[in-house]
C-alpha cells in the first residue's frame, strides 16, 4: 500500500470508535451516507453557538456573520469542482432535489411531445423518476442506453440513441449499485457534437475523485453533501451560467425574488433565483468544512488509496466460492456489490451486523439494475477513505463463516 495516513484520518471520525454489538464498528455503507469528521461536527456546532442567524436578510452582526460564512462555503464548493462562478452553484437539499430542479425548470421549459431524454440502464431512481414525471407532463419520451454484463455502458448503443429528438442526456458519473465509473467525457463529447446538454449525477463520484466541471464541460452536475463527509439535507446543483440564466425558477418564495407586487414578481439573480426559502445554513457551512478537510488530504490521494482498497477487497471476494460479484467494470469506484448462493442479501446484512459490520442489502434504489442481473437485491460493501484492509478482512471472514453455516 502507498502511504496514506488512514490511522490519523480515523482519529478525526469519532463515530469510528463506536462498538456495535460489542464489536468495533466496521462501517462499509459509505455509498448510502458516510460518516463525519470532527471538522464538520465542530463547525456546525460553532455556527449554532456563535454565528447563527438567517442569511441574506439582516443588517445585524450575526446575520452578516452567518451570511459571510454561508457565501464563503459556496465559494469553497465552487473551487472544489472548478466551476467558473459562484453564480453557477445552486444550493439544494441533495442530488435528488438537484435533478428534480433541472427536470421541472429546464425540462419543462424545453421539452415538447415526442422529444427524448436519454439515460442509462444503471441509473439510481433519482435519475429515472424525475424524467418519467417530466415525460408525463410534457409528452416527452425516456430512452435508456443499455449496459453489458460487466456493468459498463455500451457506448456504441448510447451513441445510436442520440438522435434528432434527444433534448437532454442524464447519466450517472459513478453507479451506486455497481461501482461503474462511466466514460463521462466521451459521453459529453458525443452529446455536445449534436448540441445536446448533459446532466451528470455525481452523488457517488464526488467523494471518490477530483471533479472538474469545466474540464468535463458538463452542463449540469448534481451531488449531495452527506456522501462527501458533510451533513445531510444539503446538496449542490452546478449548472452552466447561460443555461441557468435562461431557466425559469423552481420554487417561489423568499430569497428568490427581487421585487414582489400582487401584479408581478421580479426574480432574483443567480444563484438565488433557485434558492427559495431559508436554506440549511449551518449545514452548508459544514459542507464547506468538509471540503477544507478533503482538500487537506487531497482527492487524488484519496482516489489512489480507495483504488487499492477496492483491489484488495475484489481479490479476496473472488477467492470465496459461492460469491458472485455484481458489477465488474474495468473503470470502477470503491463499491463491491455481491450475492451469495442460497443466502438472501438481507440475511447477509443482518449476520454481518452481528459482527459489527455495516453494509447495505437491498436494491440500492436501482431496481432496473437488479432486474438486469436477475437478482432481487445485492449485498453492498462501499468503502471510504477511513476504511482499512483489516476491516475488509473482517468483512470477508464474516462472509466465509456465513457460507459455512448457511451456504
Ligand atoms: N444518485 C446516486 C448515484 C446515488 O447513489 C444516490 C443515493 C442518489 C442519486 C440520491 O442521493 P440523495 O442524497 O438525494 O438521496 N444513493 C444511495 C445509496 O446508494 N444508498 O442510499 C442512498
Amino acid at each position: 500500500m502507498t502511504h496514506f495516513p488512514v490511522e490519523k484520518i480515523r482519529l478525526d471520525f469519532p463515530i469510528l470508535e463506536e462498538k456495535i454489538r460489542n464489536k468495533p464498528l466496521v462501517y462499509l455503507d459509505n455509498a448510502a451516507s458516510c460518516q463525519k469528521p470532527n471538522a464538520v461536527i465542530d463547525t456546525i456546532s460553532h455556527v449554532y453557538r456563535h454565528d447563527y442567524a438567517n442569511v441574506h436578510r439582516g443588517v445585524h452582526t450575526l446575520s452578516v456573520r452567518s451570511t459571510d460564512k454561508f457565501e464563503s462555503a459556496r465559494e469553497k464548493i465552487r473551487a472544489f469542482i472548478n466551476a467558473d462562478s459562484t453564480k453557477e452553484i445552486i444550493i439544494t437539499k441533495g442530488t435528488t432535489e438537484s435533478i428534480n430542479l433541472v427536470a421541472q425548470t429546464y425540462g419543462k421549459a424545453n421539452l415538447k411531445p415526442g422529444d427524448e431524454i436519454l439515460i442509462t440502464a444503471m441509473e439510481h431512481h433519482s435519475n429515472i423518476v424525475p424524467w418519467q414525471m417530466l415525460c408525463e407532463q410534457t409528452g416527452a419520451i425516456l430512452k435508456v442506453a443499455p449496459i453489458n454484463q460487466q456493468g459498463e455502458l455500451i457506448v456504441t448503443e448510447f451513441e445510436k440513441l442520440l438522435g434528432d429528438k434527444t433534448r437532454l442526456v442524464a447519466v450517472v458519473h459513478m453507479s451506486n449499485a455497481l461501482g461503474t465509473i462511466n466514460p463521462v467525457k466521451n459521453i459529453i463529447d458525443l452529446a455536445h457534437s449534436r448540441s445536446i446538454p448533459v446532466l451528470l449525477d455525481g452523488a457517488q463520484a464526488i467523494p471518490h475523485m477530483a471533479v472538474d466541471v469545466q474540464a468535463l464541460d458538463c452542463d449540469f452536475y448534481a451531488f449531495s453533501g452527506h456522501k462527501l463527509y458533510g451533513p445531510s439535507g444539503v446538496g449542490i446543483l452546478y449548472g452552466k451560467r447561460a443555461l441557468l440564466e435562461a431557466m425559469p425558477p423552481y420554487q417561489g418564495g423568499g430569497d428568490m425574488i427581487r421585487k414582489v407586487t400582487f401584479e408581478e414578481t421580479e426574480y432574483n439573480s443567480l444563484p438565488y433565483k433557485f434558492e427559495a426559502g431559508t436554506p440549511s445554513i449551518a449545514d452548508v457551512i459544514g459542507l464547506g468544512a468538509a471540503i477544507d478537510y478533503l482538500n487537506d488530504i487531497g482527492m487524488d490521494a484519496i482516489a489512489a488509496y480507495e483504488a487499492e482498497l477496492l483491489d484488495y477487497a475484489t481479490e479476496k471476494a473472488r477467492q470465496i466460492k459461492g460469491l458472485r460479484i455484481i458489477g465488474e467494470a474495468a473503470e470502477k469506484g470503491a463499491i463491491l456489490s455481491f450475492v451469495l448462493d442460497r443466502i438472501h442479501p438481507h440475511d447477509i446484512g443482518t449476520m454481518l451486523d452481528s459482527l459489527g459490520v455495516a453494509i447495505r442489502a437491498g436494491h440500492h434504489c436501482a431496481m432496473p439494475v437488479m432486474d438486469f442481473y436477475e437478482v432481487p437485491a445485492t449485498a453492498r460493501a462501499s468503502f471510504a477513505m477511513y476504511n482499512t484492509q483489516q476491516e475488509i478482512d473482517v468483512l470477508m471472514n464474516g462472509i466465509e463463516s456465513l457460507i459455512e453455516v448457511f451456504g
